[in-house]
């Protein structure tokens, strides 16, 4: 089948050995989903960084950050029979999951959108505290006003919830806060308030009764959240049946909020679809994608880390020119181009 995606041709864009680690004693495992803004007249990428030491045949290493912020090693025979190893990203030991890498965000900028490189001056930004021991992953930036919200993954032994940093300059932060505790992932905020209220789209999941559904919520300061209503399911049988989650900013268009999403089905085969919510109450979905709007075919896309992936949380609006930067196979920095005008007219099909 054939997406609506136009892929770089310099894909991927961005490579672990591109990226310097944040210490001497790491290595990057794989670069993913970046968070993107326009920022001094430049196009800024927000990448995860995922870090452990050098790998060691037969073992598998869990790195967390310690409660003084320093990085602590765990090493694990992978023939330990209270190790469950069934999934590369994130694994169980006596009881306890861990994740196989740490990640942290890098900031990175560009004049033509294509070759980012890093600035002096703007560092990394790490995960801060108790609830971010396991590193900080996939954000989402919005400017609202002349405030940056940034709004990522945190994960902790206690869960994975959603953070929120704000900056005006990107070298000066906020505190973190947890705006959605566990389990929570995949959060944007609309770029503009409706009837002066923030508004999010976030992905809470359930072990027992309900999915990975996306829901939609507001707020009156930014920091408190409420009135959530679930808006986007799981589709049985679909590209889309195991779980949804919300990409970056919901795009304003003449026909309403057009938000891309990702679906994954039974496989953990990730796709990227969207859906059209109504412009002054998007709690209304007026349409849905039916065929994913992209699905990972190409070699980068098929094998890495984890392969058949690809997952957006940033991008770039010029006029009906969509640039979507996403990460492929939990591995690699991409980009491709899209027409908004298409993908609306997806959105809107029925069968
Ligand atoms: C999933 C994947 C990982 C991520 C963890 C915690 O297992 O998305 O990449 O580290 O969740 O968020």
């Amino acid at each position: 089948m054939k997406d609506l995606a136009h892929r770089f041709e310099s894909n991927p864009i961005l490579l672990p050995r591109d990226i310097t680690p944040s210490e001497k004693s790491l290595q990057v495992i794989y670069l993913l989903n970046p968070g993107v803004f326009r920022f001094k007249g430049k196009t800024w990428l927000l990448v995860r960084v995922a870090e452990n030491i050098a790998q060691k045949e037969g073992f598998v290493f869990f790195p967390t950050m310690n409660a003084s912020g320093k990085l602590e090693i765990a090493a694990v025979a992978l023939n330990d029979p209270e190790l469950i190893a069934t999934d590369a990203r994130v694994m169980n030991y006596r009881g306890l999951d861990y994740l196989t890498t740490i990640s942290h965000l890098r900031l990175l900028s560009s004049n033509d959108g294509i070759n980012f490189t890093e600035e002096e001056g703007y560092p990394g930004i790490f995960g801060m505290g108790e609830l971010e021991r396991f590193g900080i992953e996939d954000c989402r930036v919005v400017k609202i006003d002349e405030t940056f919200y940034l709004t990522y993954t945190a994960v902790s032994p206690s869960g994975v919830g959603v953070g929120l940093r704000t900056t005006k300059d990107w070298k000066n932060f906020s505190l973190p806060v947890m705006i959605l505790p566990p389990h929570n992932k995949d959060c944007a905020l609309f770029e503009e308030k409706i009837d002066g209220k923030f508004f999010a789209l976030h992905r809470p999941s359930s072990k027992e009764i309900g999915g990975n559904f996306i829901w939609l919520c507001d707020s009156v300061d930014g920091e408190s959240w409420g009135n959530h209503k679930c808006i986007v399911k799981t589709r049985p049988g679909m590209w889309d049946s195991a779980r949804v989650g919300a990409g970056a900013a919901p795009i304003r268009t003449e026909k309403g909020w057009l938000a891309i999403y990702h679906g994954a089905d039974q496989s953990q085969r990730y796709c990227l679809g969207a859906f059209l919510l109504d412009l002054d109450n998007p709690a209304i979905v007026l349409g849905r994608t039916i065929d994913p709007i992209m699905v990972p075919t190409e070699p980068y896309e098929l094998s890495g880390f984890f392969g058949r992936v690809v997952f957006t949380n940033g991008h770039v609006v010029n006029g009906d020119k969509l640039t979507i930067y996403y990460g492929a196979a939990d591995e690699f920095i991409c980009a491709a181009v899209f027409s908004i005008a298409e993908i609306l007219d997806a959105t809107l099909a029925t069968r």
